[in-house]
């Protein structure tokens, strides 16, 4: 676990925060720091950085993008601290976790789950899903029994600091999901556990075959409609990938995501020439647009890596972390440059 009111303290001095230095071998590209055409893992958040950590084992040995992105993000699904991915997160307004995810290769393939309880790793469940089904996506009770029929085990026990915190909630049960936004006097406090209530990981990979893939995975906003499904699980929405072109993914409030078709947008618009930066911008200002009064008040952030490695992000307010790992290093940066 990474404190992450110190890195936006660090960060609000301009510093970029470095982990575990590896040798650097080779150029590195002037712009993104990363080595051109070799393989990168870039995710979103602070606990990115043992995810990638995950990814890189694959990618390192030659492995492909798809098993990267599938093993990276199991870490903060199985990580019983992590509160807003995998089955510890936080439930839903009936004290239900349901889960939403999705993968899509280098090929367009693409699979997809949403509502899904009781399964640890929602994020294979969807890979069957693009494997084993002609479909893309199941949902609630149908994806559970496809998950059971494939042998995912089924775990029926409620985290007990997420319990903690719905039967918080229940006192008011006030009915206003929020997403945080961590620069903002009118954030929500963290909640008990030392959480916040979001924090999707959305990974992207480009391996040394110079193919991408992508993974979303997330419990969704905490105390939720039962049945409410964010952008995580929907493919051009919470995460998008062109093997022409590159990836994108997203996390924050993802009915504005959806609304937009984020990722979508950012790929569309590294192919027209934008550098995954700015078009993660362009897709946040989308939203500030559409929306500008709602935007103030709320989180979204775009993640995107292209076909070179050069990788980019962008959120509407301040403090968006993501974490890059490649041959030269592995770091966490966070998004200084925000509409906010
Ligand atoms: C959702 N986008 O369910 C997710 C939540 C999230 O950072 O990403 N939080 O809307």
């Amino acid at each position: 676990m990474y404190n992450r009111r110190k890195f936006i303290r660090l960060s609000a001095l301009g510093i970029p925060l470095l982990y575990s230095t590896k040798s650097i071998a080779g150029a590195l590209n002037a712009n993104t720091g990363n080595q051109v055409g070799s393989p990168i893992v870039i995710s979103t958040w602070n606990f990115g950085i043992e995810a990638n950590a995950a990814a890189w084992n694959v990618l390192k040995n030659g492995g492909r993008a798809l098993d990267a992105v599938e093993q990276g993000v199991w870490v903060p699904e199985s990580d019983p601290q992590n509160h807003s991915i995998g089955l510890n997160g936080y439930p839903d307004r009936d004290g239900k976790v349901t889960l939403d995810a999705c993968i899509m290769d280098e090929q367009g393939n693409c699979g997809s789950v949403a509502a899904l309880e009781f399964i640890a790793h929602p994020i294979s469940v969807a890979r069957r899903v693009m494997e084993k089904t002609p479909h893309v996506m199941l949902v609630g009770e149908g994806a559970l029994q496809f998950a059971l029929e494939q042998g995912f085990e089924k775990v029926n026990k409620l985290n007990p600091e997420s319990e903690k915190a719905w039967k918080e909630w229940l006192k008011t049960a006030k009915y206003k999901p929020v997403i945080n936004i961590e620069n903002k006097s009118f954030a929500p406090k963290k909640l008990p556990g030392n959480q916040y209530n979001h924090d999707t990981i959305g990974m992207l990979a480009l391996d040394s075959k110079g193919n991408l893939s992508g993974a979303c995975t997330t419990s969704g906003m905490a105390f939720k409609m039962h049945g409410r499904v964010g952008d995580s699980p929907i493919i051009g929405a919470g995460l998008y990938i062109d093997n022409e072109v590159g990836g994108a993914t997203s996390t924050g409030v993802g009915e504005e995501v959806i609304r937009n078709v984020g990722s979508f947008l950012v790929v569309e618009l590294m192919r027209q020439g934008y550098s995954p930066e700015d078009a993660c911008k362009e897709a946040v200002m989308r939203i500030i647009k559409r929306k500008p009064e709602t935007a103030k008040e709320i989180q979204v952030g775009f993640l995107a890596l292209n076909k070179k490695g050069e990788y980019g992000a962008y959120a509407i307010q301040k403090g968006f972390s993501y974490a890059v790992c490649d041959a030269a290093d592995q770091k966490l940066l966070i998004k200084g440059k925000s509409f906010y």
